[in-house]
């Protein structure tokens, strides 16, 4: 091609000139490449409306900014030749897959590792807790449905805590920003009602984003007082095992409910688990709560 320095806009000649003109030693990868995403089009940076670039036969063309030609491509990679994206798997360079999009969750994630597709709750493996209150009522039992936690109970209280419902949240993945997975946490199923329809209406909630992780309060012939230890959970990027984690957040206790008798407790998962099953004994009050962890699975 050529280059018509005269119809160059003064002060804008560097954009023409090579790399050797500019003391670089560079590195040619292909036959030249009109078609590049780097090309400036014949007209650019003219000051007299004449072309500034032209081929050798005199001819103008426009420039190509729809995306990386073939050859723009190949000169990428080989300057770069192991890149995580470009739709080849590297494992020398410590790729595990690389499906060259943004969907972390189809198995390949974008940083080039294998990546999980869902997560659950794993209910053949329970810790636990300990039941709280007194031995009158009847026993009850609350399971979430499969892939569910507990994020919240609602219920009467009073003195004591008169009635509980169990709330249920579905568990899921999505892609975030920036190649991070976000952990969905949604309502889902309401349990049954458990007890009596003393006191007044209360509803303990865990913050968005965040499962039951633990329960305190005080009990002594009944359930006293209520209050829910709530944790965010969410996926890290674990660098030393090149996968990716289910991590915890803080604990953060939801306000309690009931009221001042009895002696006080205070009980939580083992980390890495999550509340999803609840039982006690119910009456005219709650007679006793307690609830099961189990450890979160990514699939
Ligand atoms: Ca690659
Ligand atoms: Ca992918």
């Amino acid at each position: 091609m050529i280059i018509h320095w005269n119809n160059i806009e003064p002060g804008r000649e560097h954009n023409f000139e090579r790399y050797v003109d500019r003391g670089f030693n560079g590195q040619d990868v292909g036959p030249y490449n009109f078609d590049s995403i780097m090309h400036y089009p014949s007209f650019g940076f003219s000051h007299n409306g004449m072309p500034t670039i032209t081929r050798l036969d005199g001819s103008t063309f426009d420039w190509q900014r729809d995306g990386l030609s073939e050859t723009d491509i190949q000169a990428v990679e080989s300057l770069y030749p192991d890149i995580c994206g470009d739709g080849v798997v590297n494992p020398e360079d410590g790729e595990q897959c690389d499906d060259a999009n943004l969907d972390e969750l189809d198995g390949c994630r974008s940083n080039c590792l294998l990546g999980p597709s869902d997560l659950r709750v794993d209910h053949s493996v329970a810790y636990l807790l300990p039941v709280e209150g007194g031995g009158g009522g009847g026993a009850f039992h609350d399971n979430c449905p499969d892939g569910q936690v507990i994020t919240g109970i609602v219920g009467r209280s009073g003195i004591y805590v008169d009635r509980v419902q169990v709330q249920c949240s579905t568990l899921g993945l999505s892609s975030g920003e920036q190649g991070s997975i976000n952990v969905d946490i949604e309502p889902g199923t309401l349990m049954e009602t458990h007890g009596g329809g003393g006191g007044s209406p209360f509803s303990l909630s865990c913050g968005p984003g965040q499962a039951v992780v633990g329960f305190g309060g005080r009990s002594g012939k009944y359930l006293d007082r209520l209050f829910l230890r709530c944790a965010s959970v969410t996926l890290v990027d674990d660098w030393e095992t090149a996968s990716v984690v289910i991590g915890f957040g803080e604990t953060a206790d939801t306000n309690s409910v009931g009221g001042g008798g009895g002696g006080s407790f205070l009980n939580d998962c083992p980390p890495g688990m999550v509340v999803a099953t609840a039982k006690g004994r119910s009456g005219t009050y709650v007679d006793a709560l307690g609830f099961n962890c189990h450890p979160l699975e990514l699939l």
